[in-house]
């Protein structure tokens, strides 16, 4: 089994709740055991004209392998209606793996640790109420230090 978090993110369609059915279908993996569930963070989208966005991070353990993980996680997005028009465009549910065990992937379709979540105050959060402080990187750089960089702007912590 390894530790994998999932980055999960909506701002359509009553996000909250979107994340909730998320989190239910994250429970029906195969070959894998939900651990928990971050707070919701209410945030505005990085792009300008889009609704707010909500965001949390689940963590699980799997025996999965990354590829079949990412195509599982897709068929839950399709599953909750997300329409691919334009990269970034608002979405009903998004789930990005952010960290699969201490794995560096460099696939075509799949990138881990997840791009940008090294910068973003609405992944880095939520992360740091599943993981220890300690968690690090493939890159060498811990989540205390990256979290140090990323003040806690812009983001509003939401009671479930
Ligand atoms: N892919 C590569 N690596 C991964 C990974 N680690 N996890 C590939 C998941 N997928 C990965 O993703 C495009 C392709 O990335 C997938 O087919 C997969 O093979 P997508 O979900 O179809 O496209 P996207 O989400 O529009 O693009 P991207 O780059 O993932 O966008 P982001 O980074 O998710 O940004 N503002 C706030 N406040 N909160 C947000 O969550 N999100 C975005 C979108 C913009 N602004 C936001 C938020
Ligand atoms: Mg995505």
């Amino acid at each position: 089994m390894e530790r994998i978090y999932i980055g999960m993110g909506s701002n359509l369609a009553d996000p909250a709740d979107q994340l909730r059915s998320a989190v239910q279908a994250l429970t029906q993996l195969p070959d894998s055991r939900f651990v928990a569930v971050s707070a919701f963070y209410q945030s505005d989208s990085l792009l300008p004209g889009q609704p707010r966005y909500t965001n949390a991070v689940a963590a699980i353990d799997s025996t999965l392998a990354p590829l079949d993980l990412l195509d599982a996680l897709q068929a839950i997005e399709l599953d909750q209606g997300r329409e691919r028009h334009e990269r970034w465009g608002p979405r009903t549910l998004d789930l990005d793996i952010l960290l699969f065990g201490d794995r560096l992937i460099e696939e075509p379709r799949l990138k881990v640790p997840h791009y940008h979540m090294h910068a973003r105050p609405f992944v880095l959060y939520p992360l740091a109420e599943l993981a220890p402080a300690s968690l690090t990187l493939a890159d060498g750089r811990s989540l205390e230090q990256l979290l140090a960089d990323c003040p806690f702007v812009g983001l509003e912590r939401l009671e479930r």
